[in-house]
Order: structure tokens, then C-alpha cells, then sequence
């Protein structure tokens, strides 16, 4: 089996390494020459636990090769991102650019699958640009069943750190633009997830992607409300939440600085543009998650504002615990806003980071390592709920003015109201 991934990034790579791992000949296609070059020398150019030994293992074996052109293959997985523009309107042109670069090398027999997260529509949308570009070919849908090639969506929904355990047990959702093109991808799925492999249409796929990321954001949006209920109350909304979920019926998640990474923070988005009229719900959870970013960074600005030349050290940079992807994290957003304000007396403390990103450019913020921050700042904010953090005793942090947006310290003390 000869199989093309396009888009060698967090989920393309992996997938393209998984498959590789079953024998299949797998060529991963990337636009970006170093990344190309980084794994045909058995490298990644991302993070993620047991990546590294697994490419250079397909690597070795040749079962794995990148390039920058794509070339003929029974399966192409395409795994571009799908980013949107100023007016949240999700923009699938890396999509489409990749099906025009399928088309040239495709034949009877093919099957293509994209689990990019799109809009609802987006896979037909593919479907008619490939019948355009390859008037000889029937494509499926518009010809009966009788069609030449397959076309399938079929979403990943793998969490950051866990992605090669996930993509092998997670279920997945395949949606088929017919019937047999959905029963075609599924022979594919088949070879590496252990987990339940469900068919549907493409579209009710699209729509299932979207909602498991609304889902989330709509509960994380829940809790970050009730931290500011409990804010207003005087009430520690941790013990709060932690107190409500005994009930059998009840499962409130955490809190937080706000809403990261490119998923959770971009989906609910895609419902919104295509449905506005009936999405006030997704819409107010986007705009409370956004808010609460807001909130912490005039939290930490009063903080410091009430115990001048004391020096705050911010915990955590990256969009969530023990990870080093810093994309739409809301510890960034805060701390670089307290360091554009306060400059040289913040302290960043990240050990997933060996430089600060461009957001603190010309602020004065300096990183430091945990050690330091204990000892040189009276002000700890805690960003991010890394191991390492959590780990600090209470005797070393006692005597700080402490804000925890993470709840990683139930036993330091409250200041009183
Ligand atoms: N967060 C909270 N409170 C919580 C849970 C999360 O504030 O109780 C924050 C995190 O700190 C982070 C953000 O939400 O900033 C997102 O983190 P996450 O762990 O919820 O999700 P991601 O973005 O790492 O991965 C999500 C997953 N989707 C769901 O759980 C429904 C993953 O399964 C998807 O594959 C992924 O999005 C994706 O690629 O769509």
C-alpha cells in the first residue's frame, strides 16, 4: 500500500510515522523544505512524547520518506491546517491547495481522506474541485455509486501529549461522501486504530469534529464563569467545583486563564459563521473564555499595582500542563501584557522554553528557572499547571502574594477580604 500524507505537522507527522510503522509506504508531502529535510535525516521539528524514536525508526526502515512534491499513491490523508481570518470565517484555502496537488497524480482506484478540522460542506467541496480538475475521473456522490475514486472525512481528534497513544485507541468518526467511499476509508483506518471506527456521511462528520471542540469550550466556559462568581463571593471556586462534581450528575471542569491552543479556541468559531443566527451559546462561551484572559491580566495588574517594586515572577507559558506549544496560550497573553506594563519586574519561569517568544521583545521580562523566582520575587502568578509547579511546597511560596488561575495550591492561604 503506498499512502500520501499532505501536511507533516502535529497531526500529520505521527499519522504519516503510525502508518509507516505497518508496513505501508508512506510519503509525507510538506510545503516547508526544512521540515522535509529534518525528517528524511530521522529528526522532528515538533515535540511530542515517543515522536522522535518512532520517525527515526521509519525513517531507517524506508518506510517513511518526505518531500516537498507528491507523487503517486493508493491513499492520501490530508492533514493542512485550516486557520481563520480577522472575522472569524474559517478560510480551507490550505485545503483546497492540497486536493489541486492531489489531482495531478490521481488515478481510478484512489482514495482520498481529509481530517483537517473544516467547515460542514468542505469535503464536497474538495469532491467538486477534483471533478473540475480531473474531468476524466467520476467522482463520488454525482455518478451513482459507480465512481472512480473514494472520498472520505475523517476527523483526528487527538489530545497534544497523548497523540500516538490516541491515534491508535481513540474511535473514529469516518464519513464517507457515499456509503462505499466511507466503507473504502474505513479498510484504511483499519490497519492502525485499535479503537471503533464509525461510518457516517461526510458532512455529519465535519458537524461531529466541530462539536466535540464546542462541547469542551462551552463547559470550560462554565467554570470560567463560575471563577468569577466565586471571585465576587468571596468563595474558593475549587473547593466549589470540586464539592458540586460529588454529585452523580455533575462533571464541572477547571478554570483557568483563558482558552489555548489551535483547536478549543478556533472551532466553535466554524459553527458560528455557518449558523450565527442559532449559536448564542458557542458564541458567549468564545467571548466569556476570551474574557477571562482579560479578567486575569487586570487581576495581576492590581496585584502589582498594590505592592509597588516587588518583583512577580509569571509560572508557565504554554497553552496547557506539561507541553511546550505556546500557539493562542493565554499564559503568553497575560504575562506578556503585565511585562509590556511592568517590564524588568517580571519574571517568566518556563522550562519548556529556552528563549522568550516575540511577544516580550523589548519588554525587560527575564527568564528564569524556578529556583530564582522563589527566591527573588514576593509576587507569584501561576499560569500554567506544570508538574514542576504543583511540586512546590508550601513553604517556599508561604510568604508570596500568591494568584493561582489554575488552583494548583489549595493549601495556600487566602488573603483575607
Ligand atoms: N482548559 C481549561 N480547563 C479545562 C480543560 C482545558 O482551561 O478543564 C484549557 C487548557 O488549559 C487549554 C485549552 O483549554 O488552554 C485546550 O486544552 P484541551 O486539553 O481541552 O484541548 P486541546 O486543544 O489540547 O485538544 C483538543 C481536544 N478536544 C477535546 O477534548 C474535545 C482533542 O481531543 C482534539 O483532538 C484537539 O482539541 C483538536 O485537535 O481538535
Amino acid at each position: 500500500l503506498k499512502v500520501a500524507v499532505l501536511g507533516l505537522g502535529y497531526i500529520g507527522l505521527p499519522t504519516a510515522a503510525i502508518i509507516a510503522r505497518t508496513g505501508a509506504q508512506v510519503l509525507g508531502v510538506d510545503v516547508t523544505a526544512s521540515v522535509v529535510d529534518t525528517i528524511n535525516s530521522g529528526k522532528v521539528h515538533i515535540e511530542e512524547v515517543d515522536l522522535d524514536g518512532l520517525v527515526s525508526g521509519v525513517v531507517a526502515r524506508g518506510t517513511l520518506r518526505a518531500s516537498m512534491a507528491i507523487a503517486p499513491a493508493d491513499v492520501f490523508v490530508i492533514a493542512v491546517p485550516t486557520p481563520f481570518d480577522a472575522d472569524h470565517a474559517p478560510d480551507i484555502a490550505y485545503v483546497l491547495q492540497a486536493a489541486t496537488t492531489i489531482a495531478s497524480v490521481l488515478k481510478p482506484g484512489d482514495t482520498i481522506i481529509l481530517e483537517s478540522t473544516s467547515p460542514v460542506g468542505t469535503t464536497e467541496k474538495v469532491r467538486d474541485l477534483l471533478a473540475t480538475l480531473r474531468p476524466d475521473l467520476k467522482v463520488p456522490g454525482r455518478t451513482g455509486d459507480q465512481a472512480d475514486i473514494a472520498i472520505a472525512y475523517c476527523p483526528e481528534r487527538v489530545l497534544p501529549g497523548r497523540i500516538l497513544v490516541e491515534l491508535i485507541d481513540n474511535d473514529r468518526v469516518i464519513g464517507g461522501i457515499t456509503p462505499r467511499c466511507a466503507r473504502k476509508a474505513l479498510t484504511f483506518y483499519r490497519r492502525f486504530v485499535r479503537g471503533a471506527c464509525v461510518t457516517t456521511t461526510a458532512r455529519a462528520a465535519e458537524m461531529t469534529k466541530l462539536t466535540e471542540n464546542a462541547f469542551r469550550d462551552v463547559n470550560i466556559a462554565f467554570a470560567n464563569e463560575l471563577s468569577l462568581i466565586a471571585d465576587t463571593m468571596g468563595v474558593d471556586v475549587w473547593e466549589v467545583i470540586h464539592l458540586a462534581n460529588r454529585h452523580p450528575r455533575v462533571n464541572i471542569l477547571s478554570p483557568g486563564p483563558g482558552v489555548g491552543g489551535h483547536c478549543i479556541a478556533v472551532d466553535p468559531w466554524f459553527l458560528v459563521h455557518a449558523a450565527p443566527e442559532q449559536t448564542p451559546l458557542i458564541r458567549t462561551a468564545r467571548e466569556v473564555n476570551d474574557g477571562k484572559t482579560d479578567h486575569v491580566i487586570a487581576q495581576v495588574a492590581a496585584l502589582l499595582e498594590a505592592t509597588p517594586d516587588t518583583p512577580v515572577a509569571c509560572l508557565g507559558l504554554a497553552f496547557k500542563a506539561n507541553i511546550d506549544d505556546f500557539r493562542e496560550s493565554p499564559a503568553v497573553k497575560v504575562a506578556a501584557a503585565i511585562a509590556r506594563r511592568f517590564g524588568d519586574r517580571v519574571r517568566i519561569v518556563e522550562p519548556h522554553a529556552a528563549a522568550l517568544p516575540a511577544a516580550f521583545d523589548g519588554t525587560g521580562a527575564a527568564l528564569v528557572d524556578v529556583d530564582t523566582a522563589i527566591e527573588t520575587c514576593g509576587i507569584m502568578v501561576v499560569l500554567v499547571d506544570h508538574d514542576v509547579f504543583r511540586s512546590i511546597p508550601l513553604e517556599e511560596r508561604i510568604d508570596k502574594a500568591v494568584l493561582d488561575t489554575r488552583g494548583i495550591w489549595p493549601d495556600q492561604p487566602r488573603p483575607a477580604r
